[in-house]
């Protein structure tokens, strides 16, 4: 129970506005929503908020205001960077969004869904098939992330090259400001230029300017046929299969043009977890050496499968012409396919099975990769002998996870238990020193240090290092108007609190 009694007030109206199961106050249950989905950052959360409706959000923003208790919005808590994460303190409170799940509208010719900011990825995509159409946003954590959340991160995944990230995808938003308002920006056009795009002031801002409770989707026709293959580079040096992956990329994209829907780059050391964790979603046996790097590649066809199956064979054929391919498998079947897949999403459920890794979500102009990779590879291996690099990502559109793993030395003969606290203790020793390592020569060469997954609280600071105090400054003046009592996840994306 708290002592303060300004939340105290906040925590009994809450109650009687939303009733006393969707006000959960016992740290026991706490568990699924006070922590983050990799078990790196630990919150201590007054209590967690459930919200059914737009207006519920609203009123409860206004009493947060009155009492100048902070919320953290969530949606299914699977980021990646501690944006949904409370602190320590034990007086900021959840405000958690995954009960709003209404489907509000369905429009087949102007090709959106309105839902609201609950409504899971997955419920979207199952939706846009049952209107015959496809919503391309895809990542591995799409049973359980929302649009609400989707939106805030300005996710990617997997289909960016071709889609564009979740921004790309949203027409509109319905926002609850920092006051209580509700802003109705639900409109579903592609084309608005009235005045400053408030939209996409939301979108990407991890909950720390407004909090979003309904959005307008884009949907796209669904292709007719799509093929997926797995192809083995020659070089089993990691940075030159890199540069393999590249020329390989170029070729994919002459000749498929739009029809290239997936390029997924992998290295051996992102896919041996899965292997070791997940057996039955290993590398396909005998396809190239294990020394080897892999990309999985999709092609999708307006007209038929035929026609994205002889895509997808000419560009390996003539990528093997030019030895950059040494192997390859084209799916058989759809099972095939989703095995193809399955390898490639369970890299990040393996790497924590595996044990905690310092993350990276660069994004390089794609003309940088090939030397990023050489340099820095040489650089971090100098710096840390051992370690274990699980390069791997959305190559096609630039964005690579050049993750790091603690040297497998360092856990020799230990248990689970010994090993996970080994490459803890590991990642906490040296992050910092490896993470400059790694953005400086991202930074070098006019990247980003994320991508796609955000800054929240993981790359908040480092974000803060390389931005000019121009940019910081509009920033914090954006931040300022509008939310001036800091009380919407603060100190997530900047520091608002001394
Ligand atoms: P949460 O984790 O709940 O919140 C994320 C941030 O958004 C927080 O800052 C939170 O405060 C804010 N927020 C949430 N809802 C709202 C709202 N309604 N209004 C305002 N702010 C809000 N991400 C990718 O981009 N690409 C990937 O390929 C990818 N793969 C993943 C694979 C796995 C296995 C996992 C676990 C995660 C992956 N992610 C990926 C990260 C994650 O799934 C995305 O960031 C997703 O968009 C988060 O959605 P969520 O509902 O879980 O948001
Ligand atoms: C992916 O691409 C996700 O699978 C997670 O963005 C990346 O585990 C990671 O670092
Ligand atoms: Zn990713």
């Amino acid at each position: 129970m708290t002592t303060d009694p300004s939340l105290s007030t906040f925590l009994s109206q809450a109650r009687e506005l939303l009733g006393d199961r969707a006000v959960l106050t016992d740290a026991e249950g706490f568990a699924p929503y006070a922590n983050d989905w990799r078990q790196k950052f630990f919150g201590k959360p007054a209590a967690v908020v459930f919200a059914s409706s737009t207006e519920q959000v609203a009123q409860l923003v206004r009493l947060a205001n009155t009492h100048e208790v902070a919320l953290v919005p969530q949606g299914g808590n699977t980021g990646l960077s501690g944006g949904a994460t409370p602190d320590d303190t034990g007086r900021q409170v959840i405000l958690n969004l995954s009960r709003m799940t209404r489907i509000r509208a369905r429009d087949q010719d102007n090709k959106t869904i309105t839902v609201d900011a609950g409504v899971t990825m997955q419920t979207v995509q199952e939706e846009a098939d049952k209107m015959g159409l496809t919503f391309p946003l895809n990542l591995t954590a799409r049973g359980t992330a929302t649009i609400g959340g989707n939106l805030s991160t300005n996710a990617g995944g997997t289909a960016v090259l071709r889609y564009g990230n979740a921004r790309a995808l949203c027409l509109g938003v319905e926002v609850v400001t920092a006051d209580g308002q509700i802003w109705d920006g639900l409109r579903g056009l592609r084309k608005d230029n009235t005045g400053y795009d408030l939209r996409d002031l939301f979108v990407g801002a991890e909950g720390t300017l407004g909090i979003i409770t309904g959005a307008v989707m884009a949907l796209h026709p669904k292709p007719a046929g799509v093929m997926t293959a797995l192809a083995c580079l020659p070089d089993p040096v990691p940075a030159k299969a890199a540069a393999q992956a590249v020329a390989l990329l170029q070729i994919a994209q002459q000749h498929c043009n739009a029809s290239l829907t997936g390029f997924e780059f992998m290295t051996p050391s992102s896919m041996n977890p899965v292997s070791d964790y997940y057996p039955q979603f290993a590398r396909p046996a005998g396809l190239g050496t294990p020394e080897q790097s892999c990309v999985l590649l999709e092609v999708s066809h307006a007209e038929s499968e035929q026609a994205a199956t002889a895509l997808l064979e000419r560009v390996l054929e003539v990528a093997m012409e030019q030895d950059l391919v040494v192997d390859a498998l084209v799916a058989q079947s759809m099972q095939q396919a989703q095995a193809f897949w399955d390898l490639r999403e369970h890299i990040t459920m393996a790497a924590a099975e595996d044990g905690l890794q310092v993350k990276f979500d660069i994004a390089l102009p794609i003309s940088s990769i090939a030397e990023f990779c050489r340099i820095t590879e040489d650089k971090l291996r100098q710096a840390y002998p051992g370690i274990r690099l699980s390069n791997f990502g959305h190559l096609g559109d630039g964005n690579l996870h050049f993750n790091v793993a603690a040297p497998a030395e360092l856990f020799e003969g230990l248990d689970r238990q010994g090993r996970h606290d080994a490459c803890r203790q590991y990642v906490k020793a040296n992050e910092d020193c490896i993470r400059r390592i790694i953005h400086d020569e991202v930074v070098a060469r006019q990247g980003s240090i994320s991508a796609e997954h955000g800054l929240g609280i993981l790359r908040r600071d480092e974000a803060a290092h390389y931005k000019s105090s121009v940019e910081m400054d509009l920033m914090r003046r954006i931040k300022q108007a509008l939310d001036p009592k800091n009380i919407l996840n603060p100190n997530k994306v900047l520091r608002t609190n001394p």
